[in-house]
């Protein structure tokens, strides 16, 4: 199996400079290194260009950078579709979580009944109506989903890329309002941190799995670093205390291996600037390796 990374430096989906080196980052916590026993071939494309655009707010949606993020989401939707395409694996590194609009528009072109696991303290699942910040990274399951902006739903040309019992929240525990009522009216599954607590990982993932399995064609993993408690990921822009543990998240990713359902995969918000010595791109790093089936024996 072939393994194809691409870089998605954007930083333009929220307030916060410094995670568009996210994807340095984890490439200097040492990726390759961590995957090449994983995988036949590994082939990193590089970055997608994003540039030094100046920020801009759209008058209508009172959106930050609206046109600039559907305009580099088509980009890298299209290099996600080509990598599928031709039988790799593609795994995206952000860039704060407004990529995964752009990521999702590219697998679900392949995938009829793409499922969709959003590993997040948060549902993003925001639109300009219900959205306490204007900030895109917090809309991309909604726009996901054909909620929102027809600029950022209508990414790759079609909409929607994914139906709302096809995906699984994993790690939720901070939701806007809308975000709840969007959840109930949807049907959305949710494991918030309070069914971590109670039920315990293994139980979570084995659900996952069983619902996932038997309603989808693939899996995309979409792994925001604010899943983990801040005291494992402090580089991200929006940490929530109280979250995932090291230990729970590994045991998650081991999982997901065993039972390979996962067919893509993003890790998002990793903000080195915000960082500690480059602790969450080697944690990302560290859960890339367990998602692809790395033994200690
Ligand atoms: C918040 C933050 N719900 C927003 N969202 C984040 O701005 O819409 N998502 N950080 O990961
Ligand atoms: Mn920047
Ligand atoms: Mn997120
Ligand atoms: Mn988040």
């Amino acid at each position: 199996k072939k393994l194809s990374i691409i870089g998605m430096p954007m930083d333009l989906g929220q307030m916060r400079r410094g995670v568009d080196m996210g994807p340095s980052a984890i490439r200097y916590a040492g990726i390759n290194e961590r995957l090449v026993r994983l995988f036949h071939s590994i082939e990193d494309m590089g970055d997608i260009t994003i540039g030094r655009p100046e920020v801009t707010i759209d008058k209508e949606s009172n959106l930050r950078n609206l046109e600039l993020i559907a305009e580099k989401s088509e980009l890298l939707a299209n290099v996600v579709n080509k990598i599928v395409e031709s039988g790799s694996f593609p795994l995206v590194l952000g860039g704060d979580h407004s990529i995964a609009i752009g990521t999702l528009a590219g697998v679900s072109r392949h995938y009829q009944n793409i499922g969709v696991i959003w590993y997040d303290a948060h549902g993003d699942l925001n639109t300009a109506e219900t959205s306490p910040s204007g900030n895109i990274h917090g809309m991309p399951l909604a726009a996901s989903l054909g909620l929102g902006h027809k600029l950022l739903t209508n990414v790759g040309g079609y909409c929607p890329k994914v139906k709302p019992e096809n995906i699984v929240i994993i790690g939720a525990r901070a939701l806007d309002e809308g975000e709840k009522i969007l959840i109930k009216n949807k049907g959305i599954k949710v494991y918030t941190m309070h069914e971590i607590d109670r039920l315990g990982m293994t139980k979570v993932i084995e659900e996952a799995i069983g619902y996932l399995k038997e309603r989808t064609d693939g899996v995309h993993l979409s792994l925001d670093l604010d899943s983990l408690d801040p005291h494992d990921a402090p580089g991200v822009g929006t940490p929530v205390t109280g979250g995932i543990s090291y230990r729970e998240s590994h045991l998650a990713m081991e999982m997901l291996a065993e039972a390979s359902i996962i067919t893509s995969a993003e890790f998002v918000e990793v903000n080195p600037i915000l960082d500690e010595r480059n602790k969450t791109a080697a944690l990302a790093v560290a859960l890339m390796g367990s998602l692809f089936g790395e033994k200690l024996l």
